[in-house]
């Protein structure tokens, strides 16, 4: 019961002396997850942070009771997100990850030898932190000597570095609160102002099964400043609806979906992603693509 008093925008249950954490991905409907241990919870400045150690998943992290990754399934976002905008990129020399403070992101990026330095912008310190300690599997490279880790609000910094970044990845919870901005057509000028000529955008994009409605805006949104903004879709089974989106945007003038991806060097192997899967993913079933504008 003790549990229970410190959840608010999570609902964490015991059931028979159990406990289980559950993310509502409507009203009636979630996923929910049988927690051995709790490593971390705390209310930072910014969210209500839990990392708890599951029974099936391995080690999880929530933000506001919504599911940031499992060690489980963590790859299908990561590698995804990652890896589509700098296999397609002539030279990702310099890397820009906003949010993603876990590390995920910043592991796979490091996995391309032409990438030099990734800048890593998270607003909660904390985040970084707690992954550090307790999720090496998905933080470990933060230490790297190529990563520079900052922790300030990625919009400022974004605004100080202008024509700066081959590649920004965007690695956000969803669109409510403070991360709303993020997916709004002033946040996506700002950003193409900080990209290099050739510079790729990429960004979470919420599921079409519960969030279609949201896709469609942000795509939207994002074909109000980018010459050519696309849409891809993975898997990533602990999401809403076990289907997820990503946003690739260009400000060069071709269009990225159309790129063949260049192959990871020799002994990275991958768990999701490859080259067929990459062209695959542009390929939206007709429910989809009726969100779209
Ligand atoms: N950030 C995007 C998570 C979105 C999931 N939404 C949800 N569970 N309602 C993931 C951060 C991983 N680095």
């Amino acid at each position: 019961m003790e549990l229970k008093k410190k959840t608010s925008a999570s609902p964490a249950v015991l059931h028979q002396g159990e406990f289980w954490f559950t993310e509502l991905h409507a009203p009636g409907t979630g996923i929910t997850f049988r927690v051995r241990r709790v490593l971390h919870w705390a209310r930072t400045p910014f969210q209500e942070l839990a990392l708890v150690e599951t029974e099936d998943m391995g080690r999880a992290l929530f933000l506001d009771g919504t599911v940031q990754f499992t060690e489980r399934d963590e790859f299908f976002y990561h590698e995804m997100l990652v890896h589509v905008p700098l296999c397609i990129h002539p030279r990702p020399r310099r890397v820009l990850i906003v949010g993603g403070g876990d590390g995920g992101c910043v592991r796979e990026a490091l996995r391309h030898p032409e990438v030099e330095e990734v800048t890593l912008v998270e607003i909660d310190g904390e985040v970084v932190d707690a992954c550090r300690k307790h999720i090496p599997s998905v933080s470990s490279k933060l230490d790297d000597p190529r990563v520079r880790v900052l922790i300030e609000d990625g919009v400022a910094f974004l605004k100080r570095n202008r024509g700066t970044f081959d590649v920004i990845i965007v690695d956000s919870t969803d669109p409510v609160g403070m991360a709303s901005p993020l997916t709004q057509a002033p946040f996506f000028r700002t950003a193409r102002e900080a990209l290099t000529p050739q510079g790729l955008y990429v960004a979470q994009s919420q599921g079409p099964i519960f969030d279609g409605r949201e896709i469609g805006r942000i795509a939207r949104a994002a074909r109000k400043v980018f010459r050519h903004a696309r849409h891809f879709m993975a898997p990533t089974p602990t999401y809403p609806g076990g289907l997820w989106t990503y946003l690739l945007a260009a400000r060069g003038p071709k269009d990225p979906a159309g790129l063949r991806p260049r192959p990871l060097p020799r002994g990275e192997r991958t768990r999701y992603y490859s080259a067929e899967v990459h062209r695959a993913a542009f390929v939206l079933p007709p429910f989809v693509r009726d969100f779209l504008p």
